[in-house]
C-alpha cells in the first residue's frame, strides 16, 4: 500500500480499466498534438497583420510551443506511470509517479503571456499597456502558486486543498476585475464595427478560466478511474480554449482591425486572387 501524501496527485492511486488508461493517453496526446500544430498556423497569420498586431499571434506561438511541451511531458509521464497487469492499468510501484503540478509551472509562462496579448490587440497605448499587464501578472501568479501549493492537497488533506483553493480564488477574483478594467479600455478603444469582440472575449475568458478550479476540486468526488480521465479532459477542454481557440479568436480580431485601420496585406497573402481575376 503506498501512502497517500507521498504520491501527490490521484493518478497515482487509482487503477484504470484499459478504456480508461487508453481515454486519458488520448486526452493528453490530442493536447499537445493540437498546440504544436498551431504554432504554424499563429506564424502565417502573423503575416497577414498592421506590424503593431503582429506579437499578438507571435506570443501565441509561444504559448503554443510552451504548452505544447508541457503536456508532451504529462503525456509521457501518464505512460511511464502505469503498467498493465491482470487486465488493469495499475501505478507502477516505483520509477514515476505523475503529476499535474508540471501544469501549474507551465501557466507561470503562459498566464502572463495570454493576459498581456489582451492589451496589445486592444492597441492601448505604452504606458498604459505596461500598467495594465503588470497588474493582470501580480494576482495571476499569487493564484497559479497557491493552487500549486494546495493541489498536493488531494490526495487526502482536504483542509490544504480548500484553504488554499479559497486563497488563490480569492486571487483569481482581483485578476477578473483587472481583465475586466482591460475589456472596458478594449471597448472603448476598438473601432465601431469591433466593439462587440471584446464584450464576447470576456465572456469566453471566464468560461474557459473557470473550468481550472473545477478540475482543481474534483479528486473529493473520489479516488476513481472516471474522476482521473474527467479531470484530465477538463484540464484538456480548458488548454485547447483559453490558449488554442482564445488566440485564433484574438487574431480573426486584429485581422479585422489591421484592415479596418488600412492595412493591406503583402501580393503574397493574396495571391489567391491573381490582379485582374476579379
Ligand atoms: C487554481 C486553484 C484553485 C482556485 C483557482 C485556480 C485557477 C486557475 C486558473 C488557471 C488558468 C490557467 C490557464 C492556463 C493556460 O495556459 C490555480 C486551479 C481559481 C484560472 C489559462
Amino acid at each position: 500500500p503506498v501512502d497517500a501524501n507521498a504520491v501527490g496527485n490521484i493518478e497515482n492511486l487509482v487503477t484504470l480499466t484499459a478504456g480508461q488508461y487508453t481515454s486519458g493517453s488520448l486526452i493528453l496526446m490530442v493536447s499537445y498534438g493540437a498546440h504544436f500544430a498551431f504554432i504554424l498556423y499563429f506564424l502565417m497569420t502573423s503575416m497577414q497583420l498592421a506590424p503593431r498586431y503582429r506579437v499578438v499571434p507571435i506570443i501565441s506561438a509561444v504559448v503554443m510551443a510552451s504548452a505544447g511541451l508541457s503536456l508532451l511531458r504529462e503525456f509521457t509521464t501518464w505512460q511511464e506511470t502505469y503498467q498493465f497487469v491482470g487486465g488493469m492499468y495499475q501505478p507502477v510501484a516505483e520509477g514515476e509517479t505523475f503529476t499535474n503540478a508540471y501544469r501549474y509551472g507551465n501557466w507561470t509562462i503562459t498566464v502572463p503571456l495570454l493576459l498581456t496579448q489582451l492589451p496589445i490587440a486592444f492597441a492601448l497605448a505604452r504606458p498604459d499597456l505596461h500598467k495594465r499587464a503588470f497588474r493582470m501578472a501580480i494576482p495571476a501568479l499569487l493564484m497559479i502558486w497557491t493552487g500549486l501549493y494546495g493541489q498536493f492537497g488531494e490526495t487526502g488533506d482536504w483542509s490544504r486543498l480548500n484553504v488554499w483553493g479559497v486563497i488563490s480564488t480569492v486571487f483569481f477574483v482581483w485578476l477578473i476585475i483587472e481583465v475586466r478594467g482591460v475589456i472596458t479600455a478594449g471597448i472603448a478603444n476598438s473601432p465601431a464595427e469591433l466593439k462587440a469582440w471584446p464584450k464576447n472575449i470576456w465572456w469566453f475568458f471566464l468560461a474557459t478560466w473557470g473550468l481550472y478550479p473545477i478540475a482543481y476540486a474534483l479528486p473529493q468526488l473520489g479516488f476513481t478511474g472516471d474522476v482521473v480521465v474527467v479531470r484530465q479532459l477538463l484540464f484538456s477542454i480548458a488548454d485547447i480554449s483559453s490558449k488554442l481557440i482564445y488566440g485564433v479568436i484574438l487574431s480573426r480580431y486584429v485581422l479585422r482591425r489591421s484592415a479596418l485601420e488600412g492595412y493591406l496585406p503583402s501580393a503574397e497573402a493574396l495571391s489567391t486572387t491573381p490582379a485582374g481575376s476579379t
